[in-house]
């Protein structure tokens, strides 16, 4: 079944920008119980168990399962997925990733554009979801918010860069002051 993956630094390692007890309880309350709802819809499909939960959320408008299973791996995978992601683009031990800025920079003129974007995407989106850097089905570099737990993986997009901003991400540090946190985040992303 699926896994959560360890945390892949301590949950002090953001400070100040993202606290250490929203990382704890985000990681192993929230990001966990993502994971252990996800297993026990998965549980009645072992034959689709055996693909990796990024090839079912890519598959999901296809999957033979019911609506309602559908509805509900859309938000628990996905929720399982998007943090993986999330935890990994954040490692204090990244490098600056040479190849994404030079696209970056070729396709929104410059890496401080994008960020202007990108956070305005954040901060402007409506309720629970996520702000995302894609490249689209053309090899677009495209930004762009989805509700809930939606994953790019869904819209056969690949997924680059992305930021959690439901609340439970932010509440304990910021408040309700989701532009904060937003201005707070680019600092633990390399680019
Ligand atoms: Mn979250």
């Amino acid at each position: 079944m699926y896994t959560l993956p360890k945390l892949p630094y301590a949950f002090d390692a953001l400070e100040p920008y993202l606290d250490a007890a929203t990382m704890e309880i985000h990681h192993n309350k929230h990001h966990q119980t993502y994971c252990d709802n996800f297993n026990k819809v998965m549980v009645s499909y072992p034959e689709l168990a055996k693909k990796s939960a990024e090839e079912i959320l890519r598959e999901l408008n296809t999957l033979s399962v019911s609506d309602e299973d559908r509805k509900k791996i859309r938000n628990l995978g996905g929720g399982f997925v998007n943090h993986n992601l999330f935890w990994k683009e954040m490692s204090p031990a990244n490098k600056k990733n040479e190849t994404l800025t030079a696209e970056i920079v070729q396709a929104f003129g410059s890496v401080e554009k994008f960020k202007e974007l990108f956070t305005a995407i954040a901060v402007g989106h409506f309720g629970s979801g996520w702000a995302w850097l894609v490249r689209d089905e053309n090899n677009m570099l495209k930004i762009y918010s989805l509700p809930n737990q939606d994953s790019p993986l869904t819209l056969n997009h690949t997924p680059l860069l992305t930021l959690d901003v439901w609340e439970h991400a932010y509440y304990l540090k910021y408040q309700n002051r989701r532009a904060e946190f937003v201005e707070a985040w680019w600092n633990v992303i390399k680019l």
